[in-house]
């Protein structure tokens, strides 16, 4: 079913050769290898989703997935087919299913739609203790009995070198051309298929790439001083003490034994080089499929309806006690694992405490609500939380009710040729309900700080630093708590929001990460315009710093969590916190304007020439005659200079500060340059000077 290319100008080739047809002629193909595929566990998943666009595109049908068969993904994501029967790919697959194990093959549902094969790892159980043996005797990796997910691994590992040794035969046998083969690897759970090639010396290219190290994750979950002692631990009694040795192994000797190392990060690529042993030789950063709104203001509307949704929410919530403008109220969000320190939120919650404070001293009518989202064990809502809505929707519904029979007797006096008389309008029994909804908003307590019945209440971190910093919703608080202890779905009956239109409607993401390999959640904000906190120790931190001329003023705030000191760190979040309070409504559209120019950066479209980048060195080591590639010049250094307008004025006394200005003084944007802001503002030019 292979097509040829005929005839036509040079540019027709090269079109017609960018799908994949180049690698066709070739007979180049290229296996992407990890647990996560069509399988959501967490972020490796992500990263395999969202590039298959770029992968199919530059790729075409030389392109494969190969993962675990997880039947409760699987069955929702892929559309099982056979490949062309005569291709090498069902000739391998064939191959393999004669020898009695089971394989699904088909397409991911997902953008792009690559072909994928699943292997069922039931399928593959009888031979573990071969496979185990043969690990033993070629690497002296011994993998004890009780770990299922390493015993998994290894089962997955030998398939996966035993279908591409398979494929390599098959695809020599169908074409003159001999097959140019680059099977790249995720993480240690994929990592023994890298092995296995390597040590059955089959003819391929390996890639591995590592997302974060097992020791770098528990080492930092145990409160250790990690970036300051990287070079002095002792790394095989490190793993020992907490019986991942083996594991340690397998990635250690996958990241060995790869052609191409590569790393998520520069930061991880640090932690790889002392942990690991082995430097990267490509950093590949993670990506997102960046779709683009036609009208580029779209995204600030998107804004504007999602920040109504948050603010009925917020109404519901703080009833008894919403005394604070919502129009002159933030959002500011952390969301992700919940891993207290490792995301930083132990300092988000003492930055929001000195916030609070300068707030009271310095701008008292504005208020911030700080919303932390983690999923952590929960008895369902509390009944605080339900009642709020319940209350605020029974006012709502009867005001609604009232205004109608309202309408309805103004028109029937007016009818009648006469203005009617205010007592006419609004009668006794009409008072009387909503005199009932309102008493009903009274409260005794507080807003509650969570929205839900914390399991163990008493030893949930969050609550504890909450409880330590006393930010108790109180009426003299500028900034509020909101604990939402479960990650947003659109059937949530209090936000009734998805997450990604909670993080549309809020104004700051504060993600203050001590161990981040890279970080989805502020580039997630980035691509949707929303200005975010991150650090120096988190990946996604670290690339802008490298590729921004001045984050900041990009409203991509680098928190420094690496030379200086805790404290230092806590006043520095807390400072971006407060200058950030200071813009005004302009400001932060201008701003929002700037973050989303950012996509572009963030785009697999342009990330992809990384992971390309690390196959080429893969395959030049391999196939030494395949280096006239000339790899470099795919690769040039993305940058992004300052943004062409100056941030509004005035700027304040820090210079990369997206200008400081106060809340509800419009004096100070005479001083911008209009033409070139209202270029930026574009449709929004109708909000100028409601703050
Ligand atoms: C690294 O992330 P991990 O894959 O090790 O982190 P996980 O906790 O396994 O993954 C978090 C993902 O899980 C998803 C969520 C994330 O994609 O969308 N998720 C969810 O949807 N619902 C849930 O209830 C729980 C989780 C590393 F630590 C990160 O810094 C990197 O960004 C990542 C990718 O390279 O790898
Ligand atoms: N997330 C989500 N629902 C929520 C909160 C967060 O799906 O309510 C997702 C978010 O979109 C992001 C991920 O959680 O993709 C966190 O990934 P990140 O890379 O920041 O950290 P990881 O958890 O992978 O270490
Ligand atoms: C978007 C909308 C505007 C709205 C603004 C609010 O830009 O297009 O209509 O006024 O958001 O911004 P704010 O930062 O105050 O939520």
């Amino acid at each position: 079913s292979r097509r040829f290319y005929r005839g036509g100008s040079q540019n027709d080739l090269l079109a017609f050769m960018d799908r994949g047809e180049m690698a066709a002629l070739e007979n180049r193909w290229t296996f992407e290898a990890a647990w996560e595929v069509a399988n959501k566990v967490g972020g490796i998943y992500t990263v395999i989703r969202s590039k298959a666009y770029v992968s199919t595109e530059e790729l075409g049908e030389q392109y494969c997935l190969l993962g675990p068969y997880k039947e409760h993904c699987a069955r929702t994501e892929v559309e099982e087919a056979d490949f062309p029967v005569h291709g090498p790919l069902q000739l391998a697959v064939n191959k393999m299913r004669e020898q009695g194990f089971k394989l699904h093959t088909g397409t991911w549902l997902v953008d792009g739609n690559p072909q994928v094969i699943l292997f069922d790892i039931g399928s593959g159980a009888w031979k573990l203790d071969e496979y185990k043996q043969e690990l033993w005797d070629k690497t002296n990796i011994g993998i004890p009995h009780l770990d299922v997910e390493a015993n998994d691994a290894v089962i997955l590992g030998y398939l996966v070198a035993q279908f591409i040794g398979e494929f390599r035969k098959a695809a020599e046998e169908c074409l003159d051309t001999p097959p140019r083969i680059v099977t790249h690897f995720h993480e240690w759970q994929a990592g023994v298929g890298l092995i296995a090639l390597r040590t059955r010396h089959v003819d391929v290219a390996t890639v591995f790439t590592t997302h974060a190290t097992l020791l770098g994750r528990y080492l930092c979950a145990g409160n250790t001083d990690f970036y300051n002692n990287m070079e002095n631990f002792n790394v095989d009694e490190e793993a020992g003490k907490r019986q991942i040795y083996h594991r340690y192994c397998m990635e250690r000797a996958a990241s060995h034994m790869a052609h191409t190392f590569t790393t998520v990060s520069e930061i991880t690529g640090f932690e790889a080089e002392h942990l690991l042993k082995r430097k990267p030789d490509v950093i590949t950063p993670n990506g997102l499929n960046v779709k683009k709104f036609s009208a580029l203001h779209e995204f600030q509307n998107l804004h504007a309806i999602s920040k109504d949704k948050i603010h009925e929410f917020v109404r519901g919530h703080f009833y008894g006690h919403y005394d604070f403008d919502l129009d002159k109220t933030l959002y500011f969000f952390i969301a992700g694992r919940y891993e207290f320190g490792n995301k930083g939120a132990d300092i988000f919650i003492e930055a929001l405490a000195r916030l609070n404070h300068f707030l009271k001293s310095a701008m008292p009518d504005v208020t911030v609500v700080a919303f932390l989202i983690f999923p952590a064990k929960t008895n369902n809502f509390n009944v605080e939380s339900l009642r709020g809505h319940a209350v605020t929707k029974s006012l709502r519904e009867a005001i609604n009710e009232i205004q109608q029979k309202i309408g309805k007797r103004m028109y029937e006096i007016c009818l009648n040729g006469r203005l009617p008389a205010p007592g006419e309008l609004l009668l006794k029994e009409d008072t009387v309900k909503i005199k009932r909804c309102i008493y009903a908003l009274q409260r005794d307590g507080l807003p509650p700080v969570t929205t839900h019945n914390v399991v163990d209440d008493w030893n949930d971190p969050v609550l504890n630093g909450v409880r330590r910093c006393q930010l108790f919703n109180t009426c003299h608080d500028r900034v509020k708590i909101v604990f939402h202890p479960e990650f947003l779905s659109s059937t949530n009956p209090l936000f009734g929001l998805d997450y990604e239109e909670f993080v549309r409607g809020c104004h700051l993401g504060v993600f203050p990460s001590y161990y981040e390999p890279w970080g989805y959640t502020p580039a997630e904000c980035t691509v949707m315009g929303i200005p975010s906190i991150t650090t120096n120790l988190s990946g996604f931190g670290c690339f802008m710093q490298e590729h921004i001329a001045d984050p900041m003023s990009y409203g991509i705030y680098i928190v420094d969590r690496r030379y200086i000191s805790l404290e230092g760190s806590v006043q520095q979040l807390a400072q971006f916190m407060y200058d950030f309070s200071r813009l005004n409504r302009r400001q932060r559209i201008i701003q929002r304007n700037r973050t989303e120019r950012l996509s572009d950066l963030l785009d697999w479209r342009n990330l992809g020439i990384y992971y390309r980048h690390a196959r080429t060195k893969a395959l030049h080591k391999v196939y030494p005659e395949m280096a006239a590639l000339e790899e470099e010049r795919y690769i040039s250094k993305l940058n992004y200079p300052r943004p062409l307008s100056e941030p509004p004025s005035p700027s304040s006394s820090r210079p990369t500060t997206p200008a400081a200005s106060v809340h509800g003084s419009d004096d100070e944007e005479d001083s911008v340059d209009e033409e070139k802001e209202l270029e930026e503002l574009a449709v929004n030019s109708s909000d100028h000077g409601s703050r």
